[in-house]
């Protein structure tokens, strides 16, 4: 139980509002694929006076004095972060970036020239604003061109990608997605790239953990640069780190500091390095392989009820929603949900064209199995959709039964 002592002798008021967004998380059902539910070690180790440190620069090249032991810390989660993916010495790893699109932001800034083509999966095919939106940075600095899922399977189609990229000869080929439940083929990606001399970019963040886990194909073999998250599947603190091979990891680095950043949050990178400690664990790994096997329970008790997967179901940790047969938007969706306290957000599906009030919504299992609940819980999820979304039942009924699944699955906090 976190008892933040200090904080509510120094300001009443924030402290009541962190005690009631840790009750808020206590008491909903978390189903927002990108979320998670981090141990207390990673909330201590974000709370330590590392945070009081600067330390521009990399390991023993800092601009600042004292960093002796801040450089210890650094390596070790450089390290831990190398053994968790087996890598060897042909890669490096950068564990400054303050979130994953300062991470890709980088990865751009040191490879590319501005105009340069970046061919990247459309925001609506699941796809990130950094793989080349165009209200982002990537698709105004850099000409983005799109590949997306065939409108008969909902799955990629690697010809598709294989043609725009002999056509447009993209400097950088971008994998990776947030609202993609099926298995990336970063295999048949990395030809690609090879053939027309591009860089390959595998953006893993959403499912870094599924990869350790051996549960997804891992990018490394067929990829020059791989970015990742650290608080979605990883279930550590908001970071990310990019990892690349070693003759373009000099550019990479110069890109993260001086280039785009100042000095790297050494609290948060303590905190990374524990929680490539933790993913190496047996534990997690098979938390990883119960995310899975959840999220294919749940996809498959949604569609006994009729609903719409887009792909027709999933191979990873999340499940695309496409609610248009159910005649509710997502964003309606959304509320409905939220009032019985199940979180779980709308997303755009293939055809949309207002991210703002997309047709579909997306749920996923790390929060949820983080918390304990298993194929059992999975089977009532699935059955509170179809009462809220389908039989319309009103979300304080459901909301009751959401609340004994939280009581008996409590978080530690
Ligand atoms: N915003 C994240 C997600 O929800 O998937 C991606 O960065």
């Amino acid at each position: 139980m976190l008892k933040l002592l200090n904080l509510k002798k120094e300001d009443k008021e924030l402290y009541q509002l962190i005690k009631k967004e840790i009750e808020r998380q206590k008491f909903n059902l978390d189903l927002i694929p990108s979320e998670s539910l981090v141990p207390v070690s990673i909330l201590e180790t974000l709370a330590t006076p590392l945070t009081n440190k600067y330390s521009e620069g990399y390991p023993f090249k800092r601009y600042y004095p004292g960093t002796e032991i801040i450089d210890k810390i650094e390596i070790l989660a450089q390290k831990r972060a190398k053994n968790a993916f087996n890598l060897n010495s042909n890669w490096e790893v950068n564990v400054q970036p303050y979130s994953g699109s300062p991470a890709n932001i980088a990865v751009y800034f040191g490879l590319l020239n501005p105009g340069d083509v970046i061919l990247g999966p459309a925001l609506t095919s699941g796809g990130h604003l950094t793989h080349g939106a165009k209200v982002n940075f990537s698709g105004k600095i850099y000409h983005a061109i799109y590949y997306e899922i065939d409108p008969k399977t909902e799955k990629f189609n690697y010809t598709q990608i294989s043609e725009l990229a002999k056509i447009y000869r993209p400097k950088i080929i971008v994998s990776g997605t947030t609202a993609y439940p099926r298995e990336i083929d970063f295999k048949k990606i990395g030809k690609i790239a090879k053939k027309v001399g591009a860089y390959h970019l595998a953006d893993i963040s959403h499912i870094a953990g599924l990869i350790i886990a051996k549960k997804h194909q891992s990018p490394f073999e067929f990829t020059d640069i791989v970015t990742t998250t650290t608080h979605k599947t990883l279930n550590g603190p908001r970071g990310a780190v990019i990892f690349s091979k070693k003759e373009i990891s000099q550019k990479i680095n110069k890109a993260v500091f001086p280039g785009i950043q100042g000095g790297p949050h050494q609290n948060t990178i303590a905190s990374i390095a524990l929680t490539f400690k933790i993913a190496q664990t047996k534990k997690f790994k098979k938390t990883q392989t119960q995310i899975v096997k959840n999220a294919k329970i749940l996809a498959k008790e949604l569609k006994k009820y009729k609903f719409h997967l887009v792909s027709g179901g999933t191979d990873n940790h999340l499940i695309l929603i496409n609610l248009k047969n159910k005649k509710i938007s997502g964003k309606e969706a959304e509320t409905i949900l939220e009032k019985s306290g199940i979180l779980a957000n709308r997303n755009t599906i293939p055809g949309d064209q207002k991210p703002f009030s997309p047709s579909g919504i997306r749920l996923g299992t790390p929060s949820i199995t983080f918390r304990g609940l298993k194929e059992k819980e999975m089977i009532k999820i699935a059955n509170f959709l179809y009462q809220l979304i389908e039989k319309r039942q009103p979300p304080q009924k459901i909301k009751k039964e959401v609340l004994t699944l939280c009581k008996k699955f409590p978080l530690n906090y």
